[in-house]
């Protein structure tokens, strides 16, 4: 964000604080909140999930709670629900109508952090909505996660190094979108009348596998030379598949993703290419 540091404000809080949260809320009254802030790594919350329940269903309830305080102010509200939430799934795709099934301390934070928007929309009135967005990717995403993992483990390749890339199952299934597109997705729900549930994904789904071949593919490297799987990186309960059905956002969003799969792979690898000898 350094570019865009001139552009904004940021004002120190934290998650396991009500009362930063609530100050922060009384010092900028601001018209629209979008709460993306979690222990968001699936991996981790294998580990430690106790941190990851704490953390992401509480600072969810402080920031609900610290928003219904200002209700006059009519403060616009979104919660970063997840894919997660459906797990393994009850059913393909999956819309804003399929149950719930989440296998990890991740999801299950998820899936109560979203009962508690609708709880505080149908409650308290507040116009808090909830995005189920699948996962989405850029050249920003952290490095613990696979597809960054893999974008830059291409990079350092390419480059010379002569490691080997490790990791887990890569048969997993994602519908992977940018999340430039996914953003502007959770914006346009906070510009209705009315707050919802809207599930946001691309409805094209891949495997890790296409994903590391198309990325070593993109600067002419056979990934089955560089990678190398890891037991230790198989997680415990796995969501295989995932596969949005978007119908609701691009009927009453008029939302639809602009960038391909292909397009997503390449803005990640080039990216991490092209600064390369700058990390
Ligand atoms: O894993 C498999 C792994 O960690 C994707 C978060 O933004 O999206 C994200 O969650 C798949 C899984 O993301 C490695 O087992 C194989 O099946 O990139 P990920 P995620 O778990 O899908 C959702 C929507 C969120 O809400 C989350 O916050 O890739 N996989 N090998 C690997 N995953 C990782 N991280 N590292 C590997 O080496």
């Amino acid at each position: 964000i350094r570019k865009i540091l001139k552009d904004i404000n940021l004002h120190a809080g934290s998650l396991e604080s009500y009362a930063s949260l609530f100050n922060i809320i009384l010092k900028i009254k601001p018209n629209e909140v979008y709460h993306l802030a979690a222990q968001s790594y699936v991996g981790y919350s294998f580990e430690d999930e106790f941190s990851t329940l704490n953390i992401n269903i509480n600072g969810t309830h402080y920031l609900l709670s610290a928003v219904k305080e200002f209700a006059d102010s009519k403060i616009k509200f979104y919660f970063a629900g997840s894919s997660e939430m459906f797990g393994k799934v009850k059913s393909v795709p999956q819309n804003e109508d399929t149950v719930f099934n989440p296998r990890s301390s991740y999801g299950i934070s998820k899936v109560t952090g979203f009962h508690l928007t609708k709880n505080y929309r149908e409650a308290y009135k507040l116009h808090a909505s909830n995005g189920i967005l699948f996962n989405h990717e850029s050249p920003r995403r952290g490095f613990e996660f696979v597809t960054r993992k893999i974008s830059h483990a291409v990079a350092r390749i390419k480059n010379g190094s002569k490691e080997k890339l490790k990791l887990g199952n890569m048969k997993a299934k994602r519908d992977w979108g940018h999340a430039k597109d996914f953003v502007e997705a959770m914006w346009l729900m906070l510009q209705r009348d009315n707050p919802g549930d809207y599930v946001v994904g691309t409805g094209e789904e891949h495997s890790v596998d296409e994903f590391a071949k198309k990325a070593f593919g993109h600067v002419g490297l056979n990934y089955k030379d560089h990678i190398v799987i890891d037991q230790k990186l198989i997680r415990p309960a796995e969501v295989d598949t995932l596969l949005a059905d978007s119908s609701k956002a691009k009927k009453i969003l008029n939302w639809e993703p602009k960038v391909s799969f292909d397009d997503l792979v390449i803005d990640m690898v080039e990216n991490d290419l092209k600064n390369i000898n700058l990390v």
